[in-house]
């Protein structure tokens, strides 16, 4: 294949639901990061896309479950994920959003075109609706039992208890999420994208043309998708979150979240061309066949990137087809699957907050443990291990070595050098390296090019360690010098390799070296004889075991089990209610009761009277710290006797789950005892 004019590197848009988490990035921003890092050293015109998705359901139920607006919530993950993409190094040159108006008028233009050309079949189907909430239900809207496994909050769309994937017509007593009602079926009026119609191209383009290099992983869900045959496939909803589908009489419908998100890579283009003062630009990246479009994903996106989304750009036929696809597996942490929900996950604000400066150390380990071929796992201890015996005694280690004795012996300038055979040889190590390092970047294999890197310096160390500098100094002084001379070198060139990965630690290193730039090139980073060299410090430092013990229990405790709070009970009529007579009141005495140790005897004034009550809290609350506090009586509850003393109504006290403490519950504003509660 000849080498493409340009690159066009996308990363798949997160949704706006949450915040970006290490699964995200080993899986698709780090090694979409460190390609682009990579092509732009090599000084290859490329160009890293990537935005927020911020349609779809993930993003309304998020804001059902918080009481938000959509757009709070795409709000606030936006500019916090930015923040962390940012503060990792992740080097996009946009991050873009889909509720962006230029990014409505392009998924709208996109879908015009494909409805002009005929493209789109119109179908006439019965879905699940809500009689009370009067609105279609999305899969996830809906909830009832698992036909595999019983469990009674099972989705329409998949059991989180047993993990089947369901449809909402297996699901036994479905009920609406929305407002508890029984959903019933509907016809409604979709446009559909005729998959089937491209089998037979998607079959040559995939497996036969790309059958050397794609990657397994994709090459093989591809074939299965193929095999199990293509059918139409719905790209509008019944929604009033995404994009409005721009035909008269579909009001009320919007595009499906999984025909406008990875539009939002070309309108990310074009926010990207017009900040650049050039708005035609984004043409060349989309429509000109010299662009190589790679695409990086996780597992779960290949379908929509590999199938889909081509025969979205096929079908329209302005623009460009991907080159590649290179989807991740997926990266498990301390033996469990990253859950957004259970919050067994490490946040990358968290992380920040907690090792502040340490982003390449979390990179470096990220990319050894990327789940390239198989799924993977994130463990505290793999992390110190791989910083404490690759980052700081490997290449740190080496680093520093060189920089100190540099200082020791010459002064902080880099000795003049006459070197000998040996030292040629370190040094076409690290020029070979180059070579090595791109030939696995270009495949996509990037722990083996992290390792390439690393041996570099191990090369280094074994050289250093071997010609003892700091013995020489004192019987050679000229062979001290090549050797430190050549150490240096490497060290720059390992400074350029590094970079893609480790892009802070790069940074520092060349400013160290006084490098006036990074190439992908060994000759550029030459060094010049009595150049200054800068002492540095230690880019590394060790990790100790309490460091991983105290990372272990802080998830424990995350994933101890959500607070279970019981189902609501069966409905009452407003008569039924209005027969309670509640009461605000103020407990004046508290004192212990002989013989009963849960039970404390209250006298409580509810204004005209004062009640005695016997209540079950003496577990919860001492006596002493309860005169004065205000609460809510049942006032007409019959007396009834506890341990022999009469007990003159009920407080009310909420149960906190979490604690399994009991809470008063009484007005947050003074009120005067005796005030009716409605
Ligand atoms: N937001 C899915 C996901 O985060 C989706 C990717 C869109 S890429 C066009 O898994
Ligand atoms: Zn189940």
């Amino acid at each position: 294949m000849p080498s493409p004019k340009r690159h066009l590197v996308t990363a798949a848009l997160p949704y706006g639901n949450g915040p970006i988490h290490i699964g995200h990035l080993a899986g698709v921003y780090l090694p979409a990061d460190i390609y682009a890092r990579f092509l732009r050293l090599r000084g290859e015109d490329v160009i890293y896309i990537c935005g927020q998705d911020e349609h779809g359901v993930a993003v309304t139920m998020k804001a059902r479950e918080e009481g938000k607006s959509p757009r709070e919530i795409v709000d606030f993950y936006y500019e916090q994920s930015k923040r962390s993409f940012a503060d990792f190094g992740i080097s996009f040159d946009i991050y873009h959003r889909t509720s962006a108006p230029l990014h409505h008028r392009t998924a709208q233009e996109f879908f015009l075109t494909l409805y002009a050309k005929g493209v789109l079949e119109e179908k006439e189907t019965e879905q699940f609706y809500d009689p009370e909430a009067r609105q279609f239900l999305a899969d996830r809207y809906i909830e009832g039992t698992c036909p595999h496994c019983g469990y009674e909050h099972a989705y329409g769309d998949q059991c989180e208890k047993c993990g089947s994937s369901l449809s909402p017509d297996e699901l036994i007593n479905p009920r609406s999420r929305l407002s508890r009602a029984t959903p019933v079926k509907k016809k409604t009026r979709h446009f559909y994208l005729p998959l089937n119609q491209y089998e037979g191209w998607l079959r040559r383009w995939i497996l036969e043309e790309h059958a050397h290099d794609w990657k397994p992983n994709v090459l093989g869900q591809c074939k299965s998708w193929l095999d199990a045959g293509l059918r139409p496939r719905a790209i509008t909803r019944d929604l009033d979150w995404g994009v409005p589908v721009p035909l008269p009489g579909y009001e009320g419908k919007v595009l499906y979240v999984w025909f406008d998100a990875p539009i939002g890579y070309i309108s990310a283009t074009k926010a990207w061309a017009e900040a650049q003062g050039d708005p035609e630009r984004w043409k060349t990246y989309w429509q000109d066949e010299g662009t190589a479009l790679v695409h990086f994903l996780g597992k779960d996106n290949i379908v929509f990137h590999a199938i889909i989304f081509p025969v979205m750009l096929k079908a329209h036929g302005d623009y460009v087809l991907p080159a590649n696809v290179p989807a991740n597996e997926y990266m498990n942490l301390e033996g469990g699957k990253v859950s957004t929900s259970r919050n067994h996950a490490v946040w990358l604000h968290e992380y920040l907050r907690e090792f502040p400066g340490k982003q390449d150390v979390l990179r470096y380990v990220l990319t050894a443990l990327m789940p390239e071929t198989k799924d993977s796992e994130f463990t505290w201890k793999a992390y110190q291990q791989r910083n404490n015996e690759e980052l700081v005694s490997v290449l740190g280690n080496f680093v520093n070595r060189v920089l100190v004795l540099i200082h020791r012996f010459f002064d902080g300038r880099l000795p003049e050098a006459r070197l000998l055979e040996i030292d040629q040889q370190v040094l076409a190590v690290g020029r070979e390296a180059f070579a090595r390092v791109e030939q696995s970047l270009r495949r996509f294999r990037f722990r083996e090019a992290l390792h390439q890197m690393m041996a570099v310096a191990r090369e280094g160390n074994k050289y250093l360690t071997e010609q003892e500098p700091w013995k020489l100094i004192k019987t050679d002084r000229e062979r001290a010098a090549a050797v430190l001379h050549t150490s240096a070198q490497l060290t720059a060139y390992l400074t350029a390799l590094a970079a893609p990965f480790l892009p802070f630690t790069a940074e520092r290193l060349r400013q160290w070296l006084h490098l006036d730039m990074l190439r992908w090139d060994p000759d550029v980073l030459t060094l010049t004889a009595g150049q200054p060299i800068d002492k540095g410090a230690h880019l590394f430092e060790k990790i100790g075991d309490e460091v991983v013990t105290r990372q272990r229990e802080k998830l424990a405790q995350a994933a101890a089990p959500a607070p279970q709070t019981p189902p609501v009970k069966p409905i009452i009529t407003f008569d039924d209610f209005s027969k309670i007579d509640l009461r605000t009141g103020i407990i004046r005495s508290a004192e212990k009761m002989k013989g009963a140790k849960k039970l404390l005897k209250l006298t409580v004034d509810i204004g005209g009277e004062v009640r005695q009550v016997v209540a079950g809290i003496a577990e919860h609350y001492a006596p002493e710290e309860l005169p004065g506090r205000r609460v809510v009586l049942v006032a007409n509850l019959a007396p009834r006797k506890l341990r022999g003393v009469e007990s003159q109504g009920m407080l009310l006290m909420a149960d906190d789950p979490q604690s399994g403490r009991l809470v008063f519950i009484g007005p947050l504003e003074a009120v005067p005892p005796g005030a009716a509660v409605r």
